[in-house]
């Protein structure tokens, strides 16, 4: 039996604000180190860069954009980062990221951007393995200890962008069978261990790596 060449596993984490998003990755990522996969775990803005900064100002307030740019800097923050993506996924490194597209979707379209137009610019990024969304509802996150301070953590935006990650969900589950997308929607109003163990009922199937090419979001 000839040998398959695996390449790393493309695991996103999406979510609400207080879904306990960067807690679950961090706890996947040490996990999987732990498994001996060689693995990184990134997030979404990345707000190192000279876009990220840019993001990094108006998320806090101290800058203002228009909806439409802002929308093109979270993608094009995303694209300067997809050929190292695709490289270290190639190479055996498994990638866990917090935050991708979806987001750049349900939050921009939520302050009334069209679907359509906020899910062109990341059509052809690197397409997840899994994407494994968090789900809370927002009077719940509320409870956990209120949002921060930052653009966006109102409860009114929350519940809109639960909404447009429901669509997406949908659309996702859709083209499952051509693009082999898959979303898992897991229920994050839970403690911290169960929603772990359900993250690593989903990612764990991957931790051997992939042997099928990197799709392309959307197509
Ligand atoms: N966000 C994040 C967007 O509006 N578009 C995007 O493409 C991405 C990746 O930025 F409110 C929003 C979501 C959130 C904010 O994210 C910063 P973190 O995870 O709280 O840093
Ligand atoms: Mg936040």
């Amino acid at each position: 039996m000839s040998e398959v060449k695996r390449r790393g596993a493309f695991i996103v984490v999406e979510g609400l604000d207080r879904s306990g998003k960067s807690t679950q990755c961090a706890a996947l990522h040490e996990r999987l180190v732990e498994s001996g996969v060689v693995a990184q775990l990134i997030k979404f803005p990345d707000r190192t860069t000279v876009i990220g900064q840019m993001i990094d100002s108006y998320l806090k307030s101290q800058s203002d954009m228009d909806d439409h740019l802002i929308h093109l800097l979270f993608s094009a923050n995303r694209w300067e980062l997809a050929s190292s993506i695709e490289r270290q996924l190639r190479e055996g490194t498994s990638i866990v990221c917090d935050r991708y597209a979806f987001s750049g979707i349900a939050f921009s379209a939520s302050k009334g951007l069209s679907y359509a137009w906020c899910r062109s610019p990341d059509i052809d990024l690197p397409a997840p393995d899994v994407t494994i969304f968090l789900d809370i509802s927002p009077e719940k996150a509320k409870e956990r200890g209120g949002y921060g301070e930052e653009r966006y953590e109102k409860e009114e935006m929350q519940k809109k962008v639960r909404q447009v990650f429901r669509r997406i969900e949908v659309e996702m589950q859709s083209q499952r069978l051509q693009s082999g997308n898959q979303w898992v929607t897991i229920d994050a109003g839970r403690d911290r261990e169960s929603v772990s163990a359900d993250v690593w009922r989903h990612a764990q199937p991957l931790i051997t790596g992939v042997e099928h090419p990197i799709r392309r979001l959307w197509t």
